[in-house]
């Protein structure tokens, strides 16, 4: 094999650069051996079975893919070796690939962990999306502001297979052709691959000069420049509605093609197919499918019930302004041959139930995507088991009650391959020494090091490896962004989009009390390292504020060297897959702070645990469930509960939450106050610290002064009991052990008994 290998790579260096391998650089090596792992990929077959899945989603974030097809592939270790026979080093190599801008948060990472488990388990099933050309944005940070550039990852060389295959797409008054573009997913442990098919249009616009800003209307040009482009203005809004019948459309058309060619009709959809609905960008696929159907000679009942036999939705939040909702206007203008259909559907779905609750068209003529996806799907879930329950009790009750057999739930999960055994490879043989490699498959075994739980020279080891994790992140963090940290404080790590009910402002506030204790003479027993990851959406203003505020306090606390050998603050810019990597297997606090209801399930919680970082969380989402598994010796919880919060955003109860009853506390309206200080001000901006202050204690929305106090005492609490290093190892110890639970293969397993039925 290793021989093929060199054979093949040499063969491919000398066609495309006239050189041996040894004698390329980086970058040529890169794209040999992203022609390499492609055409490996791309030979493989996909897997067989009676249905075939069909992953819908706006999002994929995708990560870079070369060490992870090398590893699905089964040819990392040699080619690791390979090049390091001819003084080449792989890591090198993989630097110079660019990171694929498909997505923004966790659930476009969900959706790249599980096609990645789907190809794992070899089990039939294709991503659908979108290709778009800029990303999200590149963030920058510039005068402690988050500043958006566009994110052009595609290059020349780049996974995309031309698949040879376009669908029109009617936009009433005009059509587009989609042109499809594959990436191909080799499924490890096996000898087969799924598909990515991204679609994209005939001819991409460049990218904006400066900034994001594009015009909205240049359809034809602009549909797939950007995720989630501006939606402050109707034409924004217009555009997010183009792009999601543009991916639809095209997708059902690409379903309906390959059914034809694997000899089945389309009456036998529902038997053949079953499309995966990720959140509700992908909604629209049910009124288009049941239009191609209706073309292809199917009545209208049987129509509706192939597609609701083949359909399945996820939700992925509860927040209001997250779920949508489109007015119908819009889908008139954009496919106006969808509103005769959608108005069917609301007809007889109000046969089913008069109730104006459950009604897919509003009094005021808007869409309510998620209803269509209950009414005329099979399956409804959430993604963690408390999500699941306030799904069905409070946010989706009426519909629970009408359908009960279609909820479920899926905790989440992440692929350990990428998240574990890829990122953290000492870790993964450190694991592999003491209970060997059969966890991979059965990730249930990494409860196995449970019996070294009181082994001192297994404990040390660990913590030796979590050592060199924080040490190789210093060393990319300093290459990165010549900031320089102390690999023996504590890492405390907060990555995720930047949120107010995710409350990296209550972190902040931590922040603070650090600092104005340390400035009284109280140094903590060990020194602490704040480290924040996260991309505010353009036009979310408060959240901007926020970033603001961690950039100004990471400036104040590393410019006075009475704070700085004991708390350090640091932002990394433009927050990523690629450091998600880098920074995971270094942590050592994972801070799940969320007010609970609001956090669907999180993942990166489960991928720190999973690198032996120790939870520091509400009883939230998925947090609830790492609670369980682990017991509360080896997590840190506090904060109010859920069903309070929720009573606490109840008109009726009386109770409502008012913040500025909690800011008057003693604990807490010194940190609030602290944004007005001379300190802060003399960095920041006083408008932006001002909104912030004003926000924080007049209205508070997602609750951060409820939960301060506790949090900063049970933080401390957490941090001193890091200086007893056994035990604190233990705690690793355990939450690694009980990680396996969060692999993405037992959720594929999930849903594949529950709703796919795929073989
Ligand atoms: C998205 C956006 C995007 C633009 C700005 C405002 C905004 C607000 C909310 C959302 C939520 C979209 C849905 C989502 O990403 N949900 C996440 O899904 C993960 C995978 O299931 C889950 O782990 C997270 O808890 C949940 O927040």
């Amino acid at each position: 094999m290793t021989m093929d290998l060199r054979e093949h790579l040499e063969q491919i260096t000398h066609e495309r650069f006239g050189l041996a391998p040894d004698r390329c650089g980086s970058r040529q090596l890169y794209e040999a051996l992203l022609t390499l792992t492609s055409r490996l990929a791309a030979e493989r077959p996909a897997p067989a079975g009676g249905r075939k899945l069909y992953y819908f989603s706006a999002e994929f974030l995708m990560g870079k893919l070369l060490d992870n097809n090398l590893l699905a592939l089964g040819i990392r270790e040699q080619v690791r070796d390979l090049l390091s026979e001819m003084g080449q080093d792989l890591n090198a190599v993989e630097d110079q690939e660019p990171e694929p801008s498909l997505g923004n948060g966790g659930l476009g990472r969900l959706a790249a962990c599980f096609l990645d488990s789907i190809a794992a388990l070899g089990l039939p099933g294709d991503g659908v999306g979108l290709n778009y050309h800029y990303g999200l944005f590149h963030q920058k940070f510039v005068d402690n502001k988050q500043a958006e550039l566009p994110d052009p990852w595609l290059e020349k060389e780049s996974w995309l297979i031309p698949a040879g295959k376009t669908f029109p797409v009617s936009f009433g008054e005009r059509e587009l052709k989609a042109v499809l573009w594959d990436v191909a997913i080799p499924g490890a442990y096996n000898d087969k691959a799924n598909r990515l098919h991204l679609f994209d249009v005939e001819e991409p616009g460049d990218a904006p000069e400066k900034g994001i800003d594009f015009d909205k209307t240049d359809i034809a040009h602009h549909l797939t420049s950007f995720l989630y482009p501006d939606d402050g203005d109707e034409e924004g809004r217009l555009l997010r509605v183009y792009q999601q019948y543009f991916m639809v459309s095209a997708g059902a058309q690409l379903i309906l093609q390959e059914l034809e060619e694997r000899g089945y009709g389309p009456r036998e959809l529902a038997d053949r197919v079953i499309m995966q609905i990720n959140d509700t960008h992908p909604s629209m696929v049910i009124p288009e499918m049941i239009r191609l159907l209706t073309a292809r000679g199917l009545t209208m009942d049987e129509a509706v019930e192939q597609v609701r036999r083949a359909c399945a939705y996820t939700n992925h939040t509860i927040l209001a302004e997250a779920l949508e909702k489109w007015p119908l206007a819009f889908i008139e203008k954009v496919a106006p041959q969808l509103v005769p259909i959608i108005r069917e559907l609301d007809k007889r779905a109000r046969k089913v139930c008069p109730d104006p609750q459950v009604a897919i068209l509003d009094e005021k003529n808007v869409v309510h995507m998620a209803h269509m996806d209950i009414h005329y799907g099979c399956s409804v879930n959430g993604v963690a088991a408390l999500h699941t329950e306030i799904l069905k009790k409070a946010e989706l009750k009426p519909f629970y009650e009408l359908y009960p057999e279609k909820f479920n739930n899926k905790t989440n999960g992440v692929t350990l391959r990428r998240w574990l055994e890829a990122c953290n490879p000492a870790l993964t043989e450190l694991i592999d020494k003491h209970i060997g490699p059969g966890w991979r498959q059965e990730p249930g075994k990494l409860e196995d090091l449970l019996a070294y739980s009181n082994d001192g020279e297994v404990l040390k080891e660990l913590l030796a490896v979590k050592r060199s994790a924080k040490e190789r992140f210093c060393g990319m963090l300093e290459e990165a962004q010549g900031i320089r940290l102390n690999p023996d404080s504590i890492f405390d790590v907060q990555i995720k989009r930047l949120h107010e009910y995710k409350r990296q402002q209550m972190n902040a506030l931590y922040v603070i009390a650090k600092y104005l204790d340390i400035k009284a003479g109280n140094t903590p027993e060990s020194p602490v390292t704040v480290i924040f990851g996260a991309k505010a959406a353009p036009a979310y203003v408060m959240a901007k504020h926020i970033i603001h505020l961690i950039l100004c306090l990471q400036k104040l606390v590393e410019s006075d060297p009475e704070v700085s050998p004991w708390l350090r603050v640091v932002m990394l810019e433009n927050y990523n897959v690629t450091w998600a990597e880098r920074l995971i297997p270094a942590a050592d606090v994972s801070e799940q702070i969320s007010l609970a209801s609001k956090e669907a399930s999180g993942t990166g919680n489960m991928k720190l645990m999973a690198n032996g970082a120790v939870t520091l969380g509400t009883l939230d989402g998925a947090n609830v469930e790492i609670a369980q598994l682990v017991g509360p010796e080896n997590i840190f919880t506090f904060g109010k509960h859920s069903g309070r919060v929720i009573h606490l955003y109840d008109d009726k109860g009386g109770e409502r939450y008012r913040a500025l009853d909690y800011y008057h506390s003693p604990g807490v309206e010194p940190l609030v106050d602290f944004l007005l200080s001379p300190e802060l001000l003399s960095i920041g901006d006083p408008m932006s610290l001002t909104a912030l202050w004003r926000d924080m204690k007049g209205k508070d929305w997602f609750m951060a002064l409820l939960d301060v106090e506790e949090y900063i005492a049970v933080k401390d609490q957490a941090f001193r009991q890091y200086a007893g290093r056994e035990a604190w190892a233990r705690k690793m110890l355990v939450n690694i052990a009980k990680a396996g639970y969060f692999s993405s293969d037992r959720t594929i397993e999930q849903y594949n008994e529950d709703v796919w039925h795929l073989s």
